[in-house]
């Protein structure tokens, strides 16, 4: 294998850090699991993807100009202070997306490990809050803006993390948690269509379209075969879903996404569309995200 090979994520990664014993790892050798850490970086932001658990996702967010870090939803403590140390930054900042023990069940053992983090969120429910916020709050990682953006459905205090750097001329990064996922979006446990629609739509849609996108799980297969199923004539989730397998099995994590791509093959960020609607029986796009919605709810996932 050559540095041609290698994906972008795995470029980058080989480009900006990569000793020969962590590239053997970036090249598919070894078993095959999709829980391997994967760095995105850009010249303004690093971003590493930890699994944790099953299928979650943390996040190591890094502002590259002041070397001070976040991170998103550590459910895993011991995960996080490893990855910081890895990259020599200073973790200020916890970036709770909703208050699941899958997401913020974490936060209470990081805080013993290092004390004195400011830990966002914007629900009561969220352990060891000490930064409650809504929408359009922000604040600073270093460098790095972040706007806080409402997004209750899933669950009522659900808030999606928007980070920029000023004139840079790389993407923003999104952090969705369980509102938006790769071609899906989380289940409405505690809200509505039109919540989600608002979400799904009106917030995260309304962001610039090369937004990279990084979600609460690794859902992406599954979110396709049911994408497939709402639209078996798009060809958008038909390549999506083969990239997915070959990623997914080549043990790689399919995350980042980005918004203009959603719109490609995301039925719940399509329901504007007829093809979604016809499929829903619906003219009404809010009406066609509850209905698609309650399908995906029972939708037995086939093996292919
Ligand atoms: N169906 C999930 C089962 C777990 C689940 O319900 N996850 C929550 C988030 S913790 C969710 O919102 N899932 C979105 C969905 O099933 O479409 C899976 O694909 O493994
Ligand atoms: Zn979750």
């Amino acid at each position: 294998l050559s540095l041609a090979q290698l994906n972008s994520t795995q470029l980058s990664s080989a480009r900006w850090g990569g000793r020969c014993s962590r590239l053997y790892l970036y090249l598919g050798v070894g078993p095959r699991y999709s829980a391997r850490s994967s760095l995105v970086a850009q010249s303004d932001m690093k971003v590493e993807l930890l699994p944790a658990l099953t299928d979650n996702y943390m996040y190591l967010l890094i502002d590259r100009d002041t070397r001070e870090a976040a991170v998103v939803d550590p459910v895993e403590p011991g995960k996080v202070v490893d990855a910081v140390k890895k990259h020599g930054v200073k973790l200020t900042t916890v970036l709770t997306t909703h208050h699941h023990w899958d997401h913020a069940g974490g936060n209470e053992k990081l805080l013993k490990l290092v004390p004195g983090l400011r830990v966002y969120g914007g629900d009561d429910r969220v352990g060891a809050l000490t930064q409650k916020v809504t929408h359009y709050n922000t604040f600073k990682i270093g460098s790095l803006n972040v706007k806080c953006l409402f997004t209750p459905c899933h669950t009522t205090g659900h808030i999606c993390y928007f980070v920029t750097k000023d004139k840079s001329s790389e993407p923003p990064a999104v952090f969705t948690g369980d509102t938006l996922f790769v071609a899906g979006c989380g289940k409405f446990f505690e809200g509505t269509a039109e919540e989600m629609y608002k979400a799904l739509i009106d917030i995260l849609g309304r962001l610039p379209p090369e937004t990279r996108v990084y979600c609460g799980h690794e859902y992406t297969i599954n979110n396709l075969k049911f994408a497939r199923h709402v639209e078996p004539n798009n060809e958008a989730v038909r390549k999506k879903l083969a990239w997915a397998k070959e990623t997914y099995n080549n043990g790689e994590p399919t995350i980042p996404s980005t918004i203009a791509d959603e719109f490609t093959y995301n039925p719940f960020m399509r329901v504007r569309e007829k093809s979604v609607q016809d499929h829903a029986g619906k003219s009404d796009p809010i009406e066609t995200m509850g209905i698609i919605r309650k399908e995906k709810d029972n939708f037995r996932v086939p093996k292919d």
